[in-house]
């Protein structure tokens, strides 16, 4: 499964052998291209960035390291390696050898979910895109555009599946993928969390905790499919999401360690906006948790209706499994049994039982949920060894959502419900005010000397690839 780089598009799918394909990717590349240009990264053109580039798809050394100017970074189409022997896991297909081409009668429904993940890569690097010009250290802007980068391969990956099998409409999906933009009023992007701001580097660490994390969960979920290419396809690029989910780990970790300096340094013990570390140059806890609230619930939406008749479909035709199928102990079809969701019930939220089949979105959100909450978790080690009495914690499930029943109330952080005034006037207690977002961006003034570090965040403890924080991860020339 070595990645061939001789050809123009690197790829382990021996794409030379299909003339037809290999010709509708190359029509699409210079379509990509303006699109990096136009709405990539801004103004890094000519920068030399400390880059991984995968070169095999095998475990053990799948990335090289080396100086890329990201135009030239060789975006490829890697999957994981086939198994002849593959069976559909879950679903009325169980136990029926995987699928190779894709079934006629699930034709839309595949598509549609692909077109949905492919849309979401882009839309992030849009996203993050002035993101920049205001990084807070060399080591994060390399990560940054490390990140940016293995999204636009992420996208190249779904348009691979789009063209590879999907013919006419899966191509006129790929040139839809670059015509649909992030905030855009007339051609947004699908899923409402990737048409929100990243204005700060607060946000994008946020927002590769919360919403890739979003990620991760769907593609672990699509790597199950019974449609072998997309699983093949998923589970590539878990191995690259895992990166971007610790840049938001670490990333919000060390803005939290940060923090708890300043506030030891300075003898205070005041954590919310006023006469707290605010007066050091830090960002106080109380508004890391409001940053938390929004990131988190904007990114629980991405997981649909609590009752989705889609996701039953999905997962009845083997199309879209549930997270880690093959380790859940059950008879993985779900006919007869039920799961247990928060359900409201006139006008309270109640514990109820509904058919699993059902409720396979809400499954996946609480596997999500758990996971986010271990992050949290680590957060709080941090702040319990400064000896600060606070903690941070994930809002309520209810409390500011979007989609679902949820959306059709509000809720405070812990999930009581309130009416509409009382959340018009306390909303700022819990979510970022305006004068919170303005504090945050005053912060964002680029540092880019080697070595060197914004006063709001402090120096990662790891490497890369064997390379200190001092190192000059990206060079401008
Ligand atoms: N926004 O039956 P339901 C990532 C729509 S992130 C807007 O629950 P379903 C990444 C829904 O389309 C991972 N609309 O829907 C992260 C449906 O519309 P129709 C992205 C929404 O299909 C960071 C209706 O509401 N991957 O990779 O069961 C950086 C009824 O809802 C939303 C995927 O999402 C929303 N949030 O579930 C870079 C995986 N939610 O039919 C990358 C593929 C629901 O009434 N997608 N609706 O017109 C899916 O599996 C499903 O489409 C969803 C929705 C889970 C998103």
């Amino acid at each position: 499964m070595k990645i061939n780089y001789s050809e123009k598009i690197p790829n382990n799918v021996n794409l030379s052998s299909d003339r037809r394909l290999q010709r509708a990717l190359e029509r699409w590349q210079p379509g990509y291209l303006k699109w990096w240009d136009e709405l990539g990264p801004e103004k890094s053109t000519g920068l030399e960035v400390y880059l991984r580039t995968a070169v095999s798809v095998e475990k053990e050394g799948w990335a090289h390291f080396d100086y890329v100017k990201m135009p030239d970074y060789r975006w490829g189409i890697f999957l994981t390696p086939s198994d002849s022997d593959r069976t559909i896991n879950f679903g009325i297909h169980k136990g029926q050898p995987a699928w190779q081409e894709v079934p006629g009668e699930y034709r839309s429904e595949l598509r549609r979910l692909i077109v949905t993940q492919g849309d979401t890569e882009p839309a992030s690097v849009e996203q993050q895109r002035l993101l920049g010009k205001t990084c807070p250290s060399l080591y994060d802007l390399r990560n940054l555009f490390q990140v940016n980068v293995e999204e636009g391969r992420h996208l190249w990956a779904m348009v691979y599946l789009l063209q590879g099998y999907f013919g006419r409409d899966g191509r006129e999906e790929a040139e839809a993928m670059l015509e649909r933009h992030s905030g855009d009023p007339d051609k947004p992007r699908i899923l409402e969390a990737f048409n929100e701001e990243t204005p700060d580097w607060l946000s994008y660490f946020m927002f590769t905790y919360f919403t890739d994390r979003d990620g991760n969960f769907q593609l672990g979920s699509l790597a199950e499919s019974g449609f072998d290419p997309l699983s093949r396809t998923c589970r590539f690029m878990l191995t690259e999401e895992a990166h971007h989910m610790f840049v938001g780990e670490t990333g919000v970790g060390r803005i939290v360690q940060r923090a708890c300096d300043l506030m030891k340094d300075h003898k205070t013990e005041n954590t919310g906006a006023t006469d707290g570390v605010r007066q050091y140059g830090g960002i106080d806890l109380e508004t890391i948790q409001k940053y938390i609230n929004f990131h988190f619930s904007v990114s629980t939406d991405l997981f649909g209706q609590e009752l989705s008749t889609n996701a039953a479909t999905y997962y009845n035709t083997g199309i879209k499994g549930r997270f880690g199928e093959t380790k859940i102990n059950d008879d993985h079809l779900l006919h007869d049994s039920s799961y247990s969701i928060l359900e409201l019930n006139s006008e309270k939220i109640v514990n109820t039982e509904v058919p699993a089949l059902n409720a396979v979105n809400e499954r996946l959100r609480d596997d999500y949920i758990k996971d986010c909450d271990l992050g949290v978790r680590r957060w709080n080690k941090i702040i319990e060894d400064a000896g600060i009495d606070f903690r941070l914690k994930l809002p309520h499930r209810a409390f500011h959502r979007g989609i679902g029943q949820f959306s059709e109330i509000q809720t405070d952080p812990e999930g009581e419900i309130i009416t509409q005034s009382e959340w018009d006037r306390r909303h700022s207690e819990w979510m970022p005010s305006q004068q919170d977002q303005a504090y945050v961006q005053s912060l964002m003034q680029p540092v880019t000397e080697p070595g060197k570090i914004a006063g709001w965040i402090a120096p990662p403890r790891g490497k890369i690839n064997r390379h200190p924080f001092e190192y000059e991860f990206v060079r401008f020339n």
